[in-house]
């Protein structure tokens, strides 16, 4: 099945939150925001801009009637700073005013005076001084202190990760209305509708019951609106709520910029040891996670960093220690891989370090230590249907690895000034909530009385194609045309307490919530089939909306069947519920068994250096993935485009910049670049690595959103091996992303 969003997409009609007609009288929100990275709030004086016509009111935090709290994990966050700014950006109060225009002009006029405090950048320096989010964790295999005595080779590293930015094509924004009773409804793009109510409800002082939140679909997420839309889908509710007025809230792009959160940065120490047959024995890692100046998601990132901190590899003695360090920034959040990226770019630094080090091929480390099925992994789950050496091999015969190695090293003997390189890239990532409780949703199935059906689920549509994935289910259930289907929005009134839709597991949860109701409507409808034909329920099939009796056609179609059920009075409405079974995880002994499964594959990048200039160009990244069995090989297959390109921009043109006093210098798109079609690879090869896939997964259908992002780690380490081609003299320094500035000094250097 196409991806069902595709024709609106293309011809502008799908609906996103700005397109919602406004009602009259609707007030448009701006925020005013901190133009000082640290400091205490002297004084703000808004006479100005309150005198300004067409400004209806500015809200502050004096004005919010409940918490002035938006921290979800921890509450360490202010929906308005009241008493001190903790970074740039950070709202303060919010302008309404009967146009944008106006708005954006008030903001000019409010005064503001800041008493400046120590500004910190620099995750090093704020763990230095003691100021952590919370106190650290430590995840560990066997003991690296015993194990440095067998190593015959030990090599020691510090690795910079830079963060990324969301660039979700749709900036944040919501629009509320107030309804009767003091209800207010919140259309929202958030990944998580009921994050929103919570937080809502907590900050409005109202109960979660009168606030409705509703999702059409996001113009991307990428994890920058699984937390991260809450303040401004709450600032409009607040406005709905104290002014009676629908208020709506969209972020301009630079706004959105300056005032959101991104992937961490991290720093990182680490220490790998190895035996003489280049198995790791050893492995110590500390990371210094730049989280900015509130928790928002940063513990359970932090947490990912951990479970992915050895990647695709089997090391018997490990310790990985994770500090969570406060900085002057806007808060970090969840994006695409949630901190497993960056565990894996470190090891990934480590085993290239080893191989310089060594003077032989990074992928001979990679292809020895491969983690196999039954080795466990440092969070003690064991391996299971992680297929590394099948994906390898397959690798090395589909893609003829020894021939494009030759081509390489051809091509490399007969050019000056261009080198080639290439890297191999091995992932493993392991699908689940990492906090178990979060791992359950629902589903809400009417079939209506003509045969059409209605769906509604915790799912939320951003353009990972899971609504086309939540239709097929249905489509297949009750074997009628997926025209017969309508998805509902996402909303809170119809499938409460939901999940965030993120960690990859969303048409999992969903559809697996999805598939029982249809299934118990299915048996309902069955029944009355075989009722009426007075033969056993067994005997009953719905096929292509006909009903048959032992495999041959009745004179009942899937229409009469619905219509005649309705009459007999049968509850054509279900409500599913999923809760993924097996998965825990102790975090006093920092053990359990968290991932539902492994997603697991190998990419070979190539990549072509412009030695003048610095500049590079990626002939061809060829991948092999572990779809288990893709109910949607076009959307899935979209997924790993994407996510690959995404992560190819993070190791290598998006450079995120702050500078000492904590101001985004980076701050919109003439000086934060992220791939075009230009830099994407010439071409990317995906081969399905034939596997079982696995009951826990929808249809067997493995999970897709996240893991692909971190096949673009390869891009590095394939323009290092590029630069070595030119410059034997170069030490690798593992600084991403690899810029074409620090490409030029490498190569010279
Ligand atoms: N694909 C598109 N087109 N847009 C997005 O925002 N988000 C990614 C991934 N793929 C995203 C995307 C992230 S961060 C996650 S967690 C998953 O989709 C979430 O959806 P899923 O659970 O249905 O895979
Ligand atoms: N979000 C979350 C996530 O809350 N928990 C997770 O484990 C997770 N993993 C990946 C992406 N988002
Ligand atoms: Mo994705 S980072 O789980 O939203």
């Amino acid at each position: 099945m196409k991806n069902i969003d595709s024709k609106g997409h293309v011809t502008g009609k799908s609906i996103y939150v700005d397109d919602i007609p406004t009602i009259q009288g609707t007030g448009y929100g701006v925020v005013f925001d901190s133009p000082k990275a640290h400091g205490i709030i002297k004084s703000v004086d808004y006479t100005k801009a309150l005198a300004l016509t067409g400004v209806i009111n500015i809200l502050t935090h004096e004005h919010i009637p409940g918490e002035n709290q938006i921290g979800g994990i921890f509450p360490n966050e202010e929906l308005f700073a009241s008493k001190e700014v903790h970074f740039q950006g950070q709202p303060i109060a919010l302008i309404i005013a009967e146009s944008e225009h106006i708005g954006f002009k008030a903001r000019k006029l409010i005064e503001i005076e800041i008493e400046e405090k120590e500004v910190i950048t620099d995750p090093r320096v704020a763990q230095q001084k003691g100021q952590l989010i919370f106190p650290p964790r430590t995840f560990s295999l066997g003991s690296t202190s015993d194990a440095w005595n067998d190593c015959d080779h030990i090599f020691e590293g510090k690795v910079e990760i830079n963060g990324q930015e969301h660039l979700y094509i749709e900036t944040q924004g919501a629009y509320a209305q107030p309804l009767e009773s003091g209800n207010i409804k919140i259309s929202s793009s958030t990944q998580g509708p009921t994050v929103v109510q919570r937080a809502a409800s907590k900050v409005l002082n109202v109960g979660m019951h009168t606030i409705e939140v509703d999702v059409v679909r996001l113009g991307g997420g990428f994890g920058g609106k699984e937390d991260q839309a809450t303040p401004w889908a709450i600032m409009a509710a607040l406005g709905a709520q104290l002014l009676h007025i629908p208020v709506k809230v969209i972020l301009h792009r630079m706004d959105d910029m300056r005032m959101t959160g991104k992937r961490h940065p991290y720093s990182a120490d680490y220490k790998i040891g190895l035996a003489k047959d280049l198995k790791i024995k050893s492995y110590e890692v500390t990371f210094f996670q730049n989280a900015g100046a509130a928790a928002d998601l940063s513990p359970a990132v932090m947490e990912r960093t951990l479970f992915h901190a050895t990647n695709s590899y089997f090391i018997p003695n490990v310790k990985a220690t994770a500090y969570s360090c406060k900085t002057n920034l806007p808060p970090n959040t969840a994006f695409r891989g949630f901190g497993g990226p960056q565990g894996m770019f470190v090891i990934e630094s480590a085993l290239a370090e080893a191989a310089e080090k060594l003077g032989i091929d990074r992928q001979e480390l990679q292809k020895v230590n491969l983690i196999i099925d039954g080795d466990e992994f440092p969070y003690g789950q064991i391996a299971e249907g992680v297929g590394l050496s099948k994906a390898w091999s397959t690798l090395e015969s589909k893609f003829n690895l020894e021939a494009v190695k030759s081509k390489i090293s051809a091509f490399n003997k007969n050019n000056d000034a261009l080198k080639k390189g290439y890297a191999l890239m091995p992932i493993t990532f392991g699908i689940s909530f990492t906090k178990t409780p979060m791992n359950q949703a629902r589903a809400l199935v009417h079939i209506y009385s003509d045969g059409t059906v209605g769906i509604s689920t915790g799912a939320v549509e951003m353009g990972q194609g899971v609504n086309t994935k939540m239709l097929q289910i249905a489509a297949d259930v009750f074997s009628i045309p997926a025209n017969k289907i309508k998805l509902e929005s996402t909303n809170t009134t119809r499938v409460a307490n939901t999940s965030p839709t993120a960690a990859s597991a969303t048409a999992d949860l969903n559809g697996k919530a999805l598939e029982k109701a249809c299934n118990a409507l299915l048996e309902r409808l069955t029944k009355s089939a075989a009722n009426q034909f007075k033969v056993e329920t067994s005997s009953i099939s719905l096929v292509n909306e006909a009903i048959l009796i032992d495999g041959s056609p009745s004179e009942m179609s899937w229409i009469e069947l619905v219509d005649m059920a309705f009459l007999e009075r049968v509850c054509l409405t279900e409500n599913g519920h999923y809760a993924t079974p097996l998965i825990n995880f102790d975090k006093d002994k920092e053990k359990g068994h968290p991932f539902a499964y492994h997603v697991f594959g190998l990419a070979l990048t190539e990549v072509t250096l412009d030695c003048i200039r610095g500049t590079y160009d990626f002939d061809a990244v060829k991948i092999v993935h572990d779809f288990g069995k893709s109910m949607n090989p076009t959307v899935d297959r979209g997924q790993i485009e994407g996510g690959l390109v995404q992560g190819i921009g993070w190791m290598t043109l998006e450079e995120i910049r702050y500078n000492e006093e904590g101001r985004l210098l980076s701050n919109s798109l003439s000086t934060y670049k992220v791939p075009d079609i230009y830099s994407v690879p010439k071409e990317v090869v995906i081969e399905p690595l034939d596997t079982e896939g696995t009951e826990m997964a929808i249809l067997k259908s493995k999970a897709v959103g996240e893991p692909p992002l971190m096949y673009g780690i390869g891009a590095y380490f394939a323009i290092e091996h590029a630069i070595k081609a030119f410059n034997p003299q170069y030490q690798s320094t593992f600084d991403a992303p690899f810029t074409h500035e620090k490409v030029l000094t490498a190569l010279y250097s």
